[in-house]
């Protein structure tokens, strides 16, 4: 893990996909089989994080894994994916179709509602920054560092992450306000991260970040 420091007026922070879907018993993941218990566990970091985010005032950015409701922007791969896991994108379940724009699954868990003046962003893919105005959003506001968490780590933040170093932002990926229903990709993930002196930016703790950003 590294020793943080960033410049907060240039400096966003990326929430990834808290949605019902994932972390609801009733949503997506549940029905597809993975332990949402082990998902849940990135909430309370991602809760402290975002008390900190919104004290400093810093830009504040939501993404929700949500498609079009004719499917049309599903990626193949993931199509196929959920259906060979019995919950495929699209399905009638509990809390509406899974994983569709809308719907009542596709929202933010209530604890971690976006507040007005937040961004949110719905996203067909796993990158954020993929068929989204992510980029521009950023790059209009100056944003040259992002701050990433959310779920799952080894799958959206992954993505998100790699899309964003190449992009040519800094990043900070809080290992503590992340989850994946594999802690051992979890680990292998925040590892990835930090080779070859962190190719891909750098790890940290919530309460590291949060303190720099007490201090703004
Ligand atoms: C997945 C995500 N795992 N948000 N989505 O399908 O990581």
């Amino acid at each position: 893990m590294s020793t943080v420091s960033f410049d907060w007026q240039s400096t966003a922070l990326i929430v990834i996909d808290m949605q019902r879907d994932f972390l609801d018993p009733r949503g997506y993941a549940a029905i597809a089989g993975l332990d949402i218990n082990l998902l849940r566990k990135a909430i309370p970091g991602v809760a402290k994080i975002l008390q900190a985010a919104r004290e400093a005032g810093i830009v504040i950015v939501h993404t929700r894994e949500a498609n079009a409701p004719d499917l049309s922007d599903v990626p193949p791969a993931f199509l196929e994916a959920t259906a060979r896991t019995g919950a495929p994108v699209g399905s009638a379940g509990p809390l509406g179709r899974l994983l569709i724009r809308g719907e009542y699954g596709a929202g933010i868990v209530d604890e971690l509602a976006p507040r007005e003046g937040e961004i949110v962003i719905d996203k067909p893919g796993f990158s954020a920054f993929e068929a989204t105005a992510l980029g521009s959003m950023l790059t209009t506001r100056g944003i040259r560092t992002l701050i990433l968490c959310g779920i799952t780590t080894e799958v959206c933040v992954s993505s998100t992450l790699r899309t964003a170093i190449d992009r040519g932002f800094r990043c900070i990926t809080l290992h503590d306000a992340c989850a994946s229903a594999y802690p051992d990709l979890h680990d292998a993930a925040m590892r990835m991260i930090q080779v070859e002196g962190g190719v891909f930016g750098h790890v940290a703790d919530v309460a590291s970040v949060a303190r720099v950003l007490e201090e703004v």
